[in-house]
């Protein structure tokens, strides 16, 4: 009967009856920052710190909006410039020409610019084929004045030609705590 089983599982697979991943499942791994930390960045995600910058960077469990950890960037004053990125191997592989939303929960203190003027914020896009322009969400023009945890989210359909999710943090100066960050395809 096991054997059977299987047998009938492979022949869904390879038919298709069961694609990449289901429409309105989370595609990330470790959107929560539960998982393991990995060549000292969480799994599934990487860390690039600009030169100049200083930033305190830790997984943080004293306010986490669920689980043990969140994703902390302090940075100190005047600011600059660390981006937290999905890592390639961090999702599923996404269905060209399909629409997903990418939402996280963030917590704030003392946000700003840095001394560019560049402002922190939660990027969307895909790769290889890029959408032009790219989604955004400004995290000052969203987060000002606002304390406690906050979900942000955007939509957006992945090109013809794309095979990936791109997503990413540009942190700029103050602290941000990051946790549950998702993808999921639209119905
Ligand atoms: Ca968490």
């Amino acid at each position: 009967m096991k054997k059977y089983l299987i047998a009938v599982l492979a022949y869904m697979t390879i038919a298709g009856i069961f694609p990449a991943a289901a429409a309105g499942a989370n595609i990330l791994y470790n959107g929560g920052f539960e998982g393991p930390v990995d060549n000292g960045s969480p799994g599934g995600w990487k860390i690039t710190v600009n030169r100049g910058t200083e930033a305190e960077i830790a997984l943080d469990s004293g306010d986490t909006h669920s689980g043990e950890n969140a994703l902390k960037v302090a940075i100190t004053p005047p600011g600059g410039r660390v981006v937290v990125y999905l890592d390639e191997a961090g999702a599923a592989p996404i269905t060209p020409g399909a629409a997903y939303e990418a939402s996280c929960w963030i917590r704030t203190q003392n946000l700003d610019y840095n001394r560019f003027h560049e402002a922190p914020a939660f990027r969307f896009n895909f790769r290889p084929q890029r959408i032009r322009p790219g989604k955004l969400v400004d995290l000052i023009n969203k987060l000002q004045g606002t304390s406690g945890w906050v979900q942000i989210s955007q939509k957006a359909t992945a090109p013809e030609n794309s095979s990936r999710i791109h997503l990413d943090f540009v942190l700029t100066s103050g602290t941000v705590w990051i946790d549950d960050v998702e993808v999921r395809r639209l119905r």
